[in-house]
């Protein structure tokens, strides 16, 4: 499905939508309540885990759609194609795993786009975060073409991020 959105004849507004996937307490719940529920950073109580897929309607000049997942969701669980999305972000996703949805996704959808973000930065050590991000930047590009060569100029683009300063 196209990126583009557009107001449809019968009214309803076209939107488009972007998977959030990561393991679990690994932020993506936490992130959307800072980005559009305004929470203050400060009051970062505990949060529940997410035990079914939570629909967020963002009605910026471009209206999107943001599908909140839980920490465990597959492919196969997520009642949905991936046909559908214009975006996967994901969110400290194992590498593993990380490299088997690329594949998949790449497969179903290849306009798709993915945002990998490196969360919690804040925890790394300063002298060691830079280092740590392209060495992570760096091995999933790698496990990438091993998986095929064509994925040699694969647009992947990686964020470090941290609710604790302005990188969302
Ligand atoms: N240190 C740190 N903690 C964070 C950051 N972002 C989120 N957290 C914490 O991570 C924990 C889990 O956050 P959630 O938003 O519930 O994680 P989730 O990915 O939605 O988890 P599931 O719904 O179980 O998949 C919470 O205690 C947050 O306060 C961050 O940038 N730095
Ligand atoms: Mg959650």
């Amino acid at each position: 499905m196209s990126s583009s959105s557009s107001a449809k004849s019968n009214g309803t507004i076209h939107r488009t939508k972007r998977l959030f996937l990561g393991m679990r307490r690994s932020g993506k719940t936490l992130i959307l309540q800072v980005l559009f529920d305004d929470l203050p950073v400060k009051q970062t109580f505990y949060l529940e885990p997410t035990m079914r897929v939570a629909k967020h309607f963002i009605d910026t000049i471009i209206p999107f759609e943001i599908w909140d997942c839980p920490g465990n969701i597959t492919v196969d669980t997520l009642g949905a194609s991936l046909i559908d999305f214009s975006t996967i972000d994901l969110y400290q996703h194992p590498v593993s795993k990380l490299i088997e949805l690329i594949v998949a996704a790449c497969q179903v959808n290849p306009d798709i786009n993915f945002e990998v973000f490196v969360h919690k930065a804040e925890r790394l050590q300063e002298d060691d975060k830079i280092e740590n991000f392209c060495q992570i930047h760096e091995h999933v590009m790698d496990r990438l073409v091993d998986e095929s060569p064509e994925f040699e100029q694969f647009p992947l683009n990686f964020h470090l991020t941290s609710i604790y300063d302005h990188s969302l």
